[in-house]
């Protein structure tokens, strides 16, 4: 690395290492890690999957190919010796945000681990040029930007590689661009990203709004743009179909360059399809397949469904795609007759208009044809799959119980453990020796140091030290300064209400009112958020008011300030996370039961030794079990109890609210003159009728078992012995939330690599 280091900048700027600034470092390291994985061997078999995915939440990729590539720790060293610190050259990458949360996070997870394992498996998405947007706070509200990041020095790597894509009124060109990715100490895979060439970034203004008509300029530009409107419905559609066309012709393309025979697809490649968003992959398949490749339909369709596995990642309804068929003719009209047969066969076999493709109202189920005409359907935590086979999708578990599978999510630890956290990384390492890279579930062995006091106090120094370099952080970045001593209290997603930052707002509200009237508490607490709402989720965007109108609430409050700390944490990322999850103590999982699928920020902190403040939801469930009761605070209703007040339609927030005087006053306080003062009294005044007169999601159900137990963890913390035990089990018990063991699983059952 060293000498290979030296030349290129010697080459590329005619400079001495030690001249050479962070930029050039980093443009040096990108050239020669390209470079190595370019050498590497792939993964290859007879059989390969391909991975499509809407969403790659890939983060920042030096450290990570660097530590995967089994060079990390050399190239730190070599960069010390001549006065230079990775970390600052890191800072130089700019992070795609090829995602909105835990779906793209777990896709390129999977990738990770896909590659680790030495399976073949390419992932398939969109090179969005501006990703999601990228958040700023102005008046205590969130504004959005276009967050540009492809540049010279990118990990992108233009093919010659290009289809033909057929749309209603015109066909366009697509342009492969390729990511490596390389398997920790195995072989390398990679990342399709489809572009555009004709795409046109200097139609953005005002922050992120474009034409949304003109989809040569337009096409690759966003992640899911603003689709409350039509145009923003079509261009969703444009771009899925545009991310499957490219699919299906790559995965025929290949198949066919290597001598396969289209008519045993099925024994060389398999396709999954993440969540709805690449469905259309099947007509378009069986479409190339009958049109271009002589297939009849039976014998097509009988391959794709042969080829196809569908991972679902939600039930909340309004995120399962119905597309409308005038919407469909617009833009793909040559799906229609396949998509039309593909539901009169259904028709033919089943009678229950539950599991029909169009329905009444002229709408396309994406998830129906992905459960007829795929051969696995798969929930992502043991709940939300029993959820599925139970309630949201029984119509369709009666017929096909053998396609259903539950698989687990799960996170590398590369990046979660051993980038994030290297001391932490290091120090596990040193008392169960390396093998926990490869094999998750030796962190086990931990457990025997569960009563070794030098042990416990280690793990309390590695975090102190992560609270330290998080608060350096956090004054950097956004000039806040936060008490490494107080009890850091994080919460870190996506905004949405069945996440219920709201709820956590209410028990900073608790807190104020508490220490206002001099129930102090015995240690600060520091309450951090972190999240994006989607543009055009308003109640999201008052939430996300309400935290900051809170955060300067307190700030501003000298009797209140020493005590309680609220940060919002601007532009949450994939490297926000990493410096927040290493510092965590208390990790907020806090969902309404039944309504967050999995969740995967649940088990990076919990590897990181946070301790889990949840509800019995998602993979929840899961830590509880592993964990026992000592070691997690499970609060409020339980999912079966959930799903029976939505379905009685039983629960009323206003009866709550009016006969509870504590929860009055708490929710009161949105409007009270204090917070009045300081935020804008539309949102304010919206949020809380939104909380009084539906809150959908139940806020005031739960909120005051969850503050009566966020107090006694509080209490519990300050047990020393006994927190540190508990920090201990949670980092012991991950071993089963590494992706390499949700992947395994997924080949074994699904795939058959
Ligand atoms: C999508 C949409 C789209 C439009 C309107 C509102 C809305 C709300 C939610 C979603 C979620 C899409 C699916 C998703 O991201 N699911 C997440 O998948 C993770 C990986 O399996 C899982 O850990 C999270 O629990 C689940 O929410």
């Amino acid at each position: 690395m060293e000498q290979a280091l030296l030349e290129i900048l010697k080459e590329k700027c005619g400079k001495d290492i030690r001249e050479a600034s962070d930029q050039e470092i980093y443009a040096a390291l990108l050239c020669i890690v390209k470079d190595r994985m370019k050498g590497m061997k792939r993964n290859e078999g007879t059989k390969k999957l391909y991975y499509i995915s809407a969403e790659f939440l890939i983060g920042k990729l030096l450290s990570n190919n660097l530590i995967n590539l089994g060079v990390f720790e050399e190239t730190r060293e070599v960069l010390a010796k001549y006065g230079h610190d990775l970390t600052a050259v890191e800072e130089v990458e700019l992070e795609p945000s090829l995602g909105n949360g835990g779906l793209g996070r777990l896709a390129a997870c999977f990738l990770d681990s896909i590659a680790t394992l030495g399976l073949p498996g390419d992932g398939v998405g969109l090179n969005y040029h501006d990703g999601l947007f990228r958040q700023t706070f102005v008046d205590n509200k969130q504004r959005e930007e276009a967050n540009p990041w492809i540049t010279e020095q990118s990990w992108l790597t233009r093919t010659d590689c290009h289809f033909e894509i057929p749309f209603k009124d015109f066909t366009l060109t697509s342009t492969m661009y390729d990511i490596d990715v390389p398997g920790y100490q195995n072989g390398c895979n990679k990342l399709h990203l489809f572009d555009l060439d004709s795409v046109d970034e200097s139609i953005i203004h005002d922050g992120i709004q474009f034409d949304k008509e003109d989809i040569q300029k337009n096409l690759t530009l966003f992640l899911y743009p603003d689709d409350s409107d039509e145009k923003g419905q079509l261009l969703r559609i444009y771009q899925q179909y545009f991310m499957v066309s490219n699919a299906a012709q790559l995965i025929l393309k290949e198949a066919q360059e290597k001598g396969y025979d289209l008519y045993r697809l099925h024994e060389h490649v398999a396709i999954q399809i993440n969540d709805t968003h690449p469905t259309m992959v099947i007509p378009e398949l069986i479409r190339l397949l009958t049109q271009e490749k002589g297939f009849n339909m039976d014998t097509a369709i009988d391959v794709v469904r042969k080829t196809c596995a569908y991972t679902n990642h939600t039930i909340l309804a309004e995120a399962l795609e119905k597309w409308p068929i005038s919407y469909l003719e617009k833009v793909v009209p040559h799906l229609l007759p396949i998509i039309r047969e593909l539901d009169a066969r259904v028709r033919r076999d089943y009678h229950d208009e539950k599991v029909y493709i169009i329905d009444k109202e002229n709408r396309v189920h994406m998830a129906h044809i992905d459960i007829h005409y795929g051969y696995a359907v798969n929930g992502v935590a043991a709940l939300h799959t029993e959820i599925l086979k139970k309630s949201e999708l029984k119509p369709f578990y009666d017929i096909y119980p053998e396609k259903f599978t539950n698989k687990t999510n799960g996170i590398t630890f590369r990046r979660w453990l051993v980038h994030c956290n290297p001391k932490l990384a290091a120090y596990i390492e040193k008392l169960v020796g390396p093998e926990y890279m490869q094999d998750a579930a030796v962190l086990e062995k931990l457990l025997e140091y569960k009563d070794d006091e030098t042990v416990l106090k280690n793990l309390r120094a590695i975090k102190k030290e992560a609270k330290l370099e998080l608060k350096k952080y956090l004054k950097l970045t956004q000039n806040v300064d936060v008490d490494e001593n107080s009890v850091f209290d994080i919460q870190i997603k996506r905004l949405h209400e069945y996440k219920r930052q709201q709820m956590n707002a209410l028990y900073a509200i608790y807190k104020y009112k508490e220490i206002k009237k001099g129930n102090l508490p015995r240690r600060p607490l520091t309450m951090i958020f972190g999240a994006k709402a989607a543009p055009a989720y308003t109640i999201a965007k008052d939430i996300i008011h309400l935290i900051l109108c809170l955060q300067q609430l307190v700030e501003n409050d000298p009797q209140v300030g020493p005590y309680l700390k609220i940060v919002m944490v601007e532009n949450y990322n994939v490297t926000k996370a990493e410096k927040l999850i290493p510092a965590c103590d208390i990790s907020e999982q806090i969902s309404l039961a039944s309504k967050e699928a999995s969740g995967t920020g649940n088990m990076k902190f919990m590897l990181n030794g946070a301790v889990t403040l949840g509800t019995e939801d998602g993979a929840n469930v899961e830590i509880h079990e592993l964990v026992g009761d000592e070691n997690i605070y499970i609060f409020g209703e339980k999912s079966e109890k959930v799903i029976e007040l939505y379905d009685t339609a039983s629960y009323c927030s206003a009866d709550i609210y009016d006969n509870d005087p504590m929860i009055e006053e708490l929710v009161d306080f949105i409007i009270s003159k204090e917070l009045i003062r300081i935020g804008d009294p539309v949102n304010l005044g919206r949020l809380y009728k939104e909380i009084v007169g539906k809150d959908w999601f139940m806020t005031l159900l739960d909120v005051k078992d969850y503050i009566k137990t966020k107090e006694r963890m509080l209490e519990d913390y300050e047990n020393e012995k006994a927190w540190e035990q508990k920090m201990l089990v949670n980092i012991a018990k991950a071993g089963y939330f590494s992706s390499d063991r949700t992947i395994a699983e997924y080949n074994r059952d699904i795939w058959h690599l």
